[in-house]
């Protein structure tokens, strides 16, 4: 339940927009048990993230990186969304509102695939089927060959026991996960309707991110420069905290749903 001045202050925001941008990263599937990125217990074994999430380390020891993701795509396949992905689903079926994600975990997209069963509980005339949310750094369940680009949804489990059996593609090469690792260019379609969303946004909503990954973090550097209110929902202040109106701290899927009520 959110009572303090500053919550009123957002939810009335919110409610009153025309157009309203969210950012979301890895916080706000914290709820639903998938680590965070950088936060405590982000290491898998020895590994830090940020040494496995690049093309360097795939070319190097692609059975190291593929064991990294198998076990993501193991662990993420057992959660399911939070409340705040569901506020969120049925926030982008009720008014103006581009949902845009950093995360790889698809926890958006299964909220999304659950709105029409919520819609017979609420008010379906006045809701439409959501949008999806748009993926800035791909996902766990795709992968693309190295080679010849093809991509292909996969959620089966990998076997990182050997180079042949890892997963690969109809052209013979080694397929990768599909996702942006460090220094890749990110889907400029998906950027750039992100860019878009955020030039005309009223409020930008940043959820559970630590905002030092760019362009995304970029994204609420253009809805603050383009007049937008920046509302944040973290437990810990942040690199865009400074662009904040409003910064609530707290749990994303406590916060989040009491906000879009
Ligand atoms: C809670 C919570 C709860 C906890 N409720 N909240 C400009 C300036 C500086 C650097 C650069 C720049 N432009 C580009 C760069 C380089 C680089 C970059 O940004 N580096 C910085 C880290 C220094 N960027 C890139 O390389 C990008 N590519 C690029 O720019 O290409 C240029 C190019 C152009 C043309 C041709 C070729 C190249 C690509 C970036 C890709 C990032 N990919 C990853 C991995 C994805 C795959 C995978 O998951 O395996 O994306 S990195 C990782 O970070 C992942 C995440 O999506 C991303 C963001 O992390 P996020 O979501 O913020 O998570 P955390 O863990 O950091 O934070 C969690 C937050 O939640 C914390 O704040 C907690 O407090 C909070 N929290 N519990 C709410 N219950
Ligand atoms: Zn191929």
């Amino acid at each position: 339940m959110l009572t303090d001045d500053r919550s009123e202050r957002a939810r009335l925001a919110l409610g009153t927009a025309d157009r309203v941008l969210v950012l979301t990263g890895a916080g706000v599937s914290h709820a639903s048990g998938v680590p965070t990125f950088r936060g405590g217990g982000g290491f898998w074994r020895e590994h830090r993230p940020e040494t496995l999430a690049t093309a360097e380390a795939f070319e190097r020891d692609p059975r190291l990186v593929w064991e990294w993701y198998g076990w993501r795509r193991e662990l993420v396949a057992q959660c399911a969304p939070n409340a705040a992905h569901h506020a969120l689903a049925l926030a982008t079926s009720r008014a103006v509102v581009t949902l845009v994600t950093q995360n790889v975990d698809g926890l958006h997209d299964l909220a999304a695939d659950a709105v029409p069963a919520r819609l017979d509980e609420a008010q379906p005339q006045q809701l439409q089927a959501p949008a999806r949310p748009i993926t800035l750094h791909g996902s766990l369940f795709a992968l693309r060959c190295t080679v010849c680009d093809v991509r292909r949804a996969d959620r089966t489990p990998i076997d990182a026991s050997s180079l042949e059996t890892l997963p690969h593609c109809r052209c013979g090469a080694l397929m990768r996960p599909d996702v942006v690792w460090f220094g890749e260019a990110l889907d400029p379609v998906g950027l750039d309707a992100a860019v878009t969303a955020a030039t005309q946004a009223d409020v930008c909503l940043v959820v559970g991110t630590s905002g030092v990954v760019y362009p995304a973090a970029g994204v609420v550097e253009v809805a603050s420069r383009a007049g937008a209110l920046v509302i944040e929902v973290n437990p810990e202040p942040t690199a865009l905290t400074r662009l904040a109106a409003i910064h609530l701290s707290g749990d994303a899927a406590e916060v989040v749903p009491a906000l879009l009520d």
